[in-house]
């Protein structure tokens, strides 16, 4: 990993090196952090953090989830974070903000170890592989389910969560494949360890609902929203293993890995298992905002001069 110049601790910007914690962390020992993944675009207008608001304001849900009271505001670790993005002198990068318990006890209780903040960032190329965008990848149902709703939440983006993440990321490797496809407890489709999913059959884009064992993933959101505004049918629904193998077009998408085409599954060819025309649409839409940055709904935030103190959007209400 390139190593650059300062990540943000607990409030302060501290040298790459020096972002230290102890053995007997809490995170360590039980999985206890909450985290986000966020982009920041060379956009033809300058620097911009995409979903600024939206990924602090789910990191905020995490750590309720999970009983964490972070000892910042959602304005206050906006600010960080552009900071932050501005300290290592970056135009693009990967944006990592963390929570997690640190020192105090171990055990499981996590409440009696203390809450710590960190943001670092880094430099973070195409997640699936640099002629994903265009060529699509060649993934896999994955034989681990994703975690059980009534186990582990997968509405909350906990360290702990990445666990299944790498067991269904490692075996698809392992066989050959970019990525895994999860399914649910029920069978049904739910998502990659990294990626939302979607598929495209006669016109109309299906995708699994929120309650499906998913991370609610905010280019998820976006996404359906591109698709609507292109007049586009969206279903959320629940989506069966075998109709994945019969759409038309099947993209993933999420922070890293933006909007990817999927060519086959399980070595079934995708349609033509060339990039589909609706994947090919919604990029554009998405290229614009991230290559050309088109803010005409707000989702950017330039990274100088800094205007954090927009209304955050509720992207979860608009799920039922
Ligand atoms: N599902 C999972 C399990 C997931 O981890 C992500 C993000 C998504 C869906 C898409 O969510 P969103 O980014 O809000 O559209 N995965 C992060 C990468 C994880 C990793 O560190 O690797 C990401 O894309 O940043």
């Amino acid at each position: 990993m390139q190593k650059l110049a300062k990540i943000w601790m607990n409030g302060c910007l501290v040298d790459w090196d020096d972002a230290k914690i102890h053995i007997l962390s809490h995170v360590i020992h039980y999985g206890s952090s909450m985290f986000e993944g966020i982009r920041c675009y060379n956009t033809d207008k300058g620097p911009a953090i995409l979903f600024l608001k939206e990924h602090v304001r789910r990191l905020y849900d995490s750590a309720k989830i999970y009983r964490t009271d972070i000892p910042f505001t959602q304005l206050e670790l906006r600010e960080a974070i552009l900071e932050t993005v501005r300290a290592n002198r970056l135009t693009s990068c990967y944006i990592r903000p963390l929570v997690f318990r640190g020192e105090g006890a171990l055990g499981v209780n996590p409440l009696k170890s203390q809450v710590d903040v960190a943001i670092a960032v880094w430099e973070w190329g195409n997640y699936l592989g640099d002629s994903a965008w265009e060529n699509g990848v060649d993934v896999c149902v994955a034989s681990w389910r994703r975690i059980a709703p009534n186990t582990i939440p997968s509405g909350a983006k906990a360290g702990g969560n990445y666990l299944n993440s790498q067991l269904i990321k490692m075996e698809a490797l392992a066989d050959g494949y970019a990525e895994g496809i999860a399914l649910d407890m029920n069978g049904y489709v739910a998502e990659g360890s990294g990626e939302n999913i979607f598929l495209v059959r006669d016109g109309v884009i299906y995708t699994p609902m929120t309650a499906q064992s998913i991370l609610p993933g905010i280019t998820r959101r976006a996404v359906i929203e591109l698709a609507k505004e292109q007049g586009i049918e969206v279903k959320e629904t629940l989506i069966s293993r075998e109709s994945l193998y019969i759409a038309d077009e099947v993209f993933m998408t999420g922070t890293a890995a933006e909007i990817t085409p999927v060519r086959s599954i399980d070595r079934y060819k995708i349609g033509t298992g060339e990039r589909g025309d609706i994947t090919k649409l919604l990029q554009s839409k998405y290229y614009d905002i991230i290559k050309h940055g088109n803010n005409s709904r707000g989702w950017l935030t330039f990274v100088d001069p800094a205007p954090v103190s927009e209304p955050v959007a509720d992207y979860f209400a608009k799920e039922a």
